[in-house]
């Protein structure tokens, strides 16, 4: 006879999802629905990513996006993927991608309640997928405010304090989906072997201090004199405060971002001559990862003020960001408004 002995409570993203909700009297499943929906476009996006070598997904479409960026076949099919799959999902009244100039209302069908819009960047540091660099998908959640029908603009551009839940996928070393409701912050592993995300790691807390800063340093010419101030600082040696910090930048934000939530660190992408309100997109990038970031303990501002807090006026709105460890996003806003930066510079 042989005995095959459990030696620890395997949970299923599944599973997780439906224990939170069951947590919640008042959860009526269809969140937990398109949560579960997001996990299993990640397994399909994480099979193709895997073997973007082998199979004639690999490099440009000949296209660029709305911000005039290369367009990769996976990114295309990301988008392809998480939009097809949110259609069919019944509670996602529409959705608003990176890689889409306006928004998509979906139509109604029989049954559903279509409660919620996402806000999704489906592939983000594509221009990592042809070297091998980790990349990953970030999305948001919002209850609608438009009362049935299609979904209107305007269900779109709330604030990021707004979010019912948020959420990324890394596609790295190993896969992970991380996700929050606004209780805790938790992340599940990939295991191909049984096709399920497990949670690997419950109740994620961002450390208040780190020592890693990420920035693209190259830019050192076109930041405000503050920015460059703090990443001076960041240089020091000064052994009390753990400096010189250690420098990583990825090129991939899911990659930085994910890194400095679980050992501490800065992700910074300011203003700067040329881009004013920085590169990244507060509702594709910022707002969903500035949610987890919050819920995990850090902090997020444009440098002035809280991400979360800033009103969208348009979909594809930028915004610098600074965000990671509490003391350090701190430390970066002291510099900038010892010199009266505005949070965005002109050109
Ligand atoms: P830069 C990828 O294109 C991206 O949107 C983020 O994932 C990444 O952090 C950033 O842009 C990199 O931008 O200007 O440093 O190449």
């Amino acid at each position: 006879m042989i005995h095959h002995t459990i030696k620890h409570k395997v949970t299923t993203l599944g599973g997780f999802i439906l224990e939170e909700q069951r947590a919640y009297p008042w959860a009526t499943g269809e969140l937990s629905g398109l949560l579960r929906d997001m996990g299993f476009s990640a397994k399909i996006i994480n099979r193709d990513v895997n073997k973007a070598g082998l199979v004639d997904i690999l490099g440009a479409t000949g296209d660029n996006n709305i911000y005039g960026e290369e367009v990769k076949k996976l990114d295309i099919f990301a988008n392809k993927q998480f939009l097809y799959s949110l259609q069919n999902n019944g509670e996602c009244a529409g959705a608003a991608s990176e890689e889409n100039d306006d928004f998509i209302s979906f139509p109604s069908q029989p049954k559903s309640s279509q409660k919620y819009v996402v806000c999704i960047d489906p592939l983000d540091g594509s221009s990592n997928i042809d070297v091998n660099v980790s990349i990953g998908t970030i999305f948001g959640i919002y209850q609608r405010i438009s009362r049935g029908g299609p979904c209107v603009e305007s269900d779109f551009l709330q604030p990021g304090n707004k979010l019912v839940a948020a959420g990324y996928i890394i596609y790295g070393s190993s896969t992970m989906f991380v996700y929050t409701t606004g209780q805790s912050v938790n992340g599940f592993t990939y295991d191909p072997t049984i096709g399920e995300f497990c949670l690997s790691h419950p109740d994620i807390k961002i450390p208040r201090q780190g020592t890693i800063y990420s920035v693209n340093e190259s830019y050192k010419y076109k930041y405000a004199q503050a920015v460059n101030d703090f990443i001076e600082y960041c240089k020091q040696i000064d052994k009390e405060t753990g400096r010189p910090y250690s420098s990583r930048y990825v090129g991939s934000m899911v990659a930085d971002f994910h890194r400095n939530l679980i050992k501490g660190g800065i992700f910074l992408y300011p203003a700067m001559k040329g881009h004013p309100h920085g590169k990244l997109r507060l509702l594709f990038e910022c707002n969903p990862l500035s949610f987890i970031v919050e819920t995990a303990g850090g902090k997020a501002t444009n440098g002035k003020e809280r991400i979360l807090d800033l009103v969208p006026e348009k979909l594809h709105q930028r915004t610098p960001i600074y965000i990671g460890s509490e003391d350090m996003v701190n430390k970066a806003m002291e510099f900038l408004n010892a010199k009266e930066e505005i949070a965005t510079i002109g050109t």
